[in-house]
């Protein structure tokens, strides 16, 4: 999983380089208290000002956080990079007080295929999609703001009303995996959940065709 992968690979640089800082400024501080302790015989400096000192570790903080912030906005970018020939899903959810809709407009069935649930009594929809495949998704809101979250994936992203996100995932495996509202919506908030489950291209276009010949809303998987 793409996303999985660049968010771990941010985490723990900034992570690395967070534990850096703190070692450092703990080591200075540590040094600083032994050195100029009472009874140590030591007369503390008189200088209220060190400029060229000063200058130097700001200097240093701003390279440092100009680092993390370019690092941080290039991976966010390569974690929606489409790879070059590789095949286009297009799903549009929408989500709404309290659950979630899945369309698939560019799908090449009979009739056009969506996913709703209600989120009532654990029956969550299922946002069903290819492996191998890149899944550009637009997202937005009939009502309040929602926020897509995928745990397993690490990724999120809020759907707001009168507007559209939009970005891209890829799943290199199958499987089935929870995903929730991550931005407090309203009374029922917390059970507005779904699932998404990656299959085989194959698997994926039997789905569909199952999906487009039943009722035009699909049932919950
Ligand atoms: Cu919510």
């Amino acid at each position: 999983m793409n996303q999985r992968h660049v968010f771990g690979e941010v985490f723990t640089l900034e992570t690395a380089v967070a534990s850096f800082v703190f070692v450092v400024v703990l080591a200075l501080l540590t040094i600083a208290v032994i050195r100029r302790r009472a009874g140590s015989g030591r007369q503390p400096s008189h200088r209220a000002e060190r400029n060229r000192l000063e200058s130097y570790y700001l200097g240093a903080l701003a390279v440092i956080a100009v680092f993390l912030v370019v690092y941080t906005a290039l991976a966010n970018h390569r974690e929606h990079e489409e790879k070059a020939g590789q095949p286009v899903t297009r799903v549009d959810v929408t989500a709404f007080q309290w659950c979630w809709k899945f369309s698939y407009p560019g799908a090449a069935v009979q009739r056009a295929v969506s996913v709703e649930g209600n989120c009532r009594n654990n029956r969550f929809p299922t946002l069903v999609v290819p492996t191998g495949t890149t899944i550009k998704i637009e997202i937005t809101s009939k009502d309040v703001i929602h926020s897509m979250w995928i745990p397993a994936l690490r990724y999120k992203m809020d759907a707001f009303p009168n507007h559209r996100n939009y970005f891209t995932l890829t799943f290199d495996r199958a499987g089935r995996w929870r995903g929730r509202c991550a931005e407090f919506c309203g009374n029922r908030h917390q059970s507005m959940d779904f699932w998404v489950k990656a299959v085989s291209p194959d698997e994926y276009r039997k789905w569909l065709q199952t999906q487009s010949a039943g009722s035009a809303t699909g049932a919950a998987v």
